[in-house]
């Protein structure tokens, strides 16, 4: 930790006082012990590569080719992904899986190559192997998209994980994306580039690397093919990226690299070959489809920490009703807890939490709860109670319950890595329930523990279930935010099995997309955060994470007005639109900035509104298909250049093309626009892409950009469902999908299929069934006909 580190953390547990500050030297002294007696010692390595081949072993999806010094299993599976595990690395057991690993592809065979090597053929990729254990994937047509060199270990001479190289070269124009929800981006930046998740304990700017949720997941898009790369390990490690060059046309290119190293865990990995809607799909079929949220969810929320009282939520929420402003969900944080207790309430401050839930529902507005794993260890405290009986905490390695601080004190933690401990901690949301809160928001899951110096969270060494396995933090850290959220889900689906769980994590890994969303964390108040806002939110949908959102206004301090608006109205077309705020921040509500920014706020907020039928459409199509709703202008087009360098504007599902603000003083801007018609959604004013066009932004609108014969539900003056559609350029067909939601539970609606097409002087929209087409149910209402 630097120095500006530790005076930062020192000032965070500042406010909790003298008491606190010394259990912070305290733990961190404390876990530095555990470490030092509980962690094997770093002796001598020996040094291995696998060798020359030996022979192979077909089995059905691909086989084991063997070297003389490890082996390596290859299965193509029926989703078209390939999984190949080094040294006996097998697909399970893995966090990232849902449920078992899919069957292996019958076609895909393993068959002689030339030199020695061998090679498995399926219809998406071919894999070749090397004599020496180099991995080549190839397109079908036999393009190369990455080349793996034969890896590297380092074993402990007297026993213990085995540290881990795999170097890897992908095509000279290649970029990458992912490793999880980083600051800087979508477009990840040369160097280095860790995979240990991680409070970085004051709020983060794009220079903030890693943050709270990080993953061994790479999508790299190049001209041939965009392919993912997953390995499954847990483990603390280090992804070193660069770039490559092209040698425009002398034949001298460069290739990207990508160095993997691993302080532990199996060397395995999977690739899905593709575009990247078909890479997103195989990958959300392999991981698991992503949690359908509730309507509400996918409105507005307001939070802060620091709604100090029922008196002051009320206030609030009287302010947005006062003026009009649609809310859909108000956050507490952990100022309502009782002495920041988890699964507790502040009775003075909050006497009748459930009569307020309940009145708040009336209106439409859902209550959500701050859960922190962290309980605080002090006998008559019912949560640490319990959880003794259930031995339900993390132990270190002398058989001592591991102690950390956070805000309640001394505090121990729940193994989520065992399945006992998820069921025990999930029935602890009946309580959350009872008070008549709708959904549940995860902090300090990376896990944070407040320590003086040395590393923020539990010690290394600290034992964990891992499902029976047994291991200890060094691999069960980065998966210990993805069981919670596990154990959360699985609890509300339990006890409140007619609705949606709603629930979203500041920390994951690859998979938590089944049991929820995620937000940006604290982001830092300022222009670079806002950018961060949504580098976080595309690069995390590309690693099959679809819902996020940033705190809207940054986490700190006092926005400008007009930094406040365009964050607003970034925010309003962002799956998780929410205004959150640190305890010591200026105001986040929208009339706080003065009456135009009100008035653009309400704009932003009623065009949410108007849009939700469509948000939610979205939700279910990254359901059944794991599309993000928010995606990068290469999306549809991945071998466009120009736009796989373009990190400021980004699709909106199929439709709209969303450009926000996220410089000062600016009333227009460039919009890299994709090929076909584009509109301006305002003055309805048409562009043809591909091209770099200027668009009005003035400080009440961001640009926001339609797909000429795009079909989009919204919600009508009278709350029904409408369509808008957008006119097809002449000659062209149009159409989008809808899925119509009732705003809650398990019902699975029909997917209704739209065209929109030009019949002499006007635009027909019509409703594709088995038996042809009909008029479709809803209202239409046609856009974009007066163009030039
Ligand atoms: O619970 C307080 C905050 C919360 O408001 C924020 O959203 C989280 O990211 N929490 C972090 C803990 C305090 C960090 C300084």
């Amino acid at each position: 930790m630097n120095g500006r580190d530790l005076v930062r953390s020192v000032k965070v547990v500042g406010s909790v006082g003298a008491a606190q500050r010394l259990r912070t030297v305290r733990a961190a002294w404390r876990r530095r012990r555990a470490d030092a007696s509980g962690l094997p010692r770093r002796g001598a390595e020996r040094a291995r590569v696998p060798g020359p081949v030996q022979d192979v072993k077909p089995e059905p999806g691909g086989g084991v080719v063997r070297f003389t010094r490890s082996e390596l299993r290859i299965v193509v599976t029926v989703n078209g992904a390939v999984f190949w595990g080094w040294d006996g690395a097998d697909p399970e057991p893995s966090y990232a899986l849902a449920g078992r690993c899919p069957e292996p592809d019958p076609r895909a065979v393993l068959e002689p190559d030339k030199d020695g090597g061998w090679r498995v053929v399926s219809e998406r990729a071919t894999v070749v192997v090397s004599r020496h254990g180099a991995i080549e994937v190839q397109t079908p047509g036999g393009v190369v998209l990455r080349r793996d060199l034969p890896p590297r270990w380092w074993e402990p001479v007297d026993g213990g994980a085995a540290r881990w190289l795999q170097r890897s070269e992908v095509a000279a124009d290649a970029r990458f994306f992912g490793l999880g929800g980083r600051a800087a981006g979508p477009r990840l930046r040369n160097g280095s580039h860790r995979l240990w998740n991680t409070d970085p304990r004051h709020t983060f700017a794009p220079g903030d690397d890693p943050l709270y949720i990080t993953m061994p997941v790479q999508m790299v898009v190049s001209d041939a093919a965009t392919h993912l790369v997953f390995h499954d390990t847990s483990w603390d490690g280090t992804v070193q990226l660069r770039e490559g060059e092209e040698g425009a046309g002398s034949g001298h290119d460069r290739a990207g690299t990508s160095e993997l190293r691993m302080d532990g865990g199996p060397l395995r990995c999977w690739v899905i070959v593709g575009t990247p809607a078909r890479v997103l799909h195989a990958w959300a079929s392999l991981t698991g489809a992503p949690a359908l949220p509730p309507a509400w969810a996918l409105g507005h929320h307001h939070a802060r920490w620091g709604f100090g009282s029922e008196e002051e939520v009320r206030r609030i929420v009287a302010g947005y009703q006062e003026r009009g402003l649609p809310l859909d969900a108000i956050h507490l944080d952990i100022d309502h807890y009782d002495a920041h207790q988890v699964f507790t309430v502040d009775r003075e401050r909050f006497p009748k939490l459930s009569v307020l839930a309940e009145e708040l529902r009336r209106d439409g507005i859902r209550l959500v709860s701050i859960v922190d794993p962290a309980v605080k260890a002090e006998p008559g405290n019912a949560v640490y109670d319990s959880g003794l009986v259930e031995d339900a905490f993390v132990w270190d390695s002398a058989g001592r319950l591991v102690r950390g601080v956070v805000w309640p004190g001394e505090s121990v933690y729940p193994d989520f890595t065992h399945a006992r401990v998820r069921r025990w901690w999930g029935g602890l949301y009946e309580e959350r329930l009872a008070q008549g809160f709708s959904g549940f928001w995860h902090d300090m899951n990376e896990p944070t523990s407040f320590t003086a110096f040395g590393e923020n969270t539990l010690p290394r060494s600290a034992r964990h279930s891992l499902e029976g396995r047994g291991g200890d933090h060094r691999e069960a850290h980065n998966v210990y935010a993805l069981c919670m959220a596990r154990a959360g889900y699985e609890g509300l689906s339990e006890l409140a099995p007619q609705e949606r769980p709603f629930l979203f994590s500041r920390s994951g890994w690859a998979g938590m997309q089944r049991y929820g969303g995620t937000w940006s964390g604290d982001v830092a108040t300022g222009w670079p955060g806002l950018r961060a806002s949504l580098s976080l939110v595309l690069g995390l949908g590309l690693c099959g994470v679809p819902y996020s959102g940033p705190d809207v206004g940054g986490f700190d301090g006092s926005p400008s007005p007009e930094l406040y608006l365009r964050w607003f109205q970034l925010g309003a077309y962002l799956p998780l639109f929410r205004t959150h705020a640190s305890l010591r921040a200026g105001r986040r509500e929208p009339w706080e900035f003065g009456d135009a920014v009100l008035e653009h706020a309400r704009v932003a907020l009623v065009e949410r509104r108007r849009l939700l039928p469509y948000f939610l459409t979205l939700a279910h199509l990254a359901r059944r298909t794991g599309s993000p709703y928010v995606r990068p202008l290469w999306w549809g087009a991945p071998e466009d250049r120009t736009l796989r360098d373009c990190e400021d504007a980004f699709l909106l599902g199929d439709c709209l093309l969303v450009a926000p603000v996220l410089d000062p003083g600016a009333d227009r801007r460039a919009v890299q626009l994709p090929r076909g018609r584009w509109y301006d959604t305002v003055t309805e004013e048409a562009y043809e892409g591909p091209a770099q066009v200027l668009v009005e932004a003035p400080l009440g609108r961001i640009a926001v950009l339609a797909r000429a014969g795009s079909v989009v539900p919204v919600r009508g003056d009278d709350g029904g469902l409408e369509l808008e559609v957008w006119a097809p350029a002449r000659g062209r067909i149009g159409g989008g999908l809808v899925v119509p939601d009732g705003g809650d539970g398990w019902d699975e609606p029909e997917i209704e299929r739209y065209v929109a097409y030009w019949e002499g002087q006007r635009v027909v929209v019509r409703r594709e069934g088995d038996d042809g087409s009909v008029e479709p149910s809803y209202p239409v209402r046609v856009r974009g006909l007066g163009t030039r």
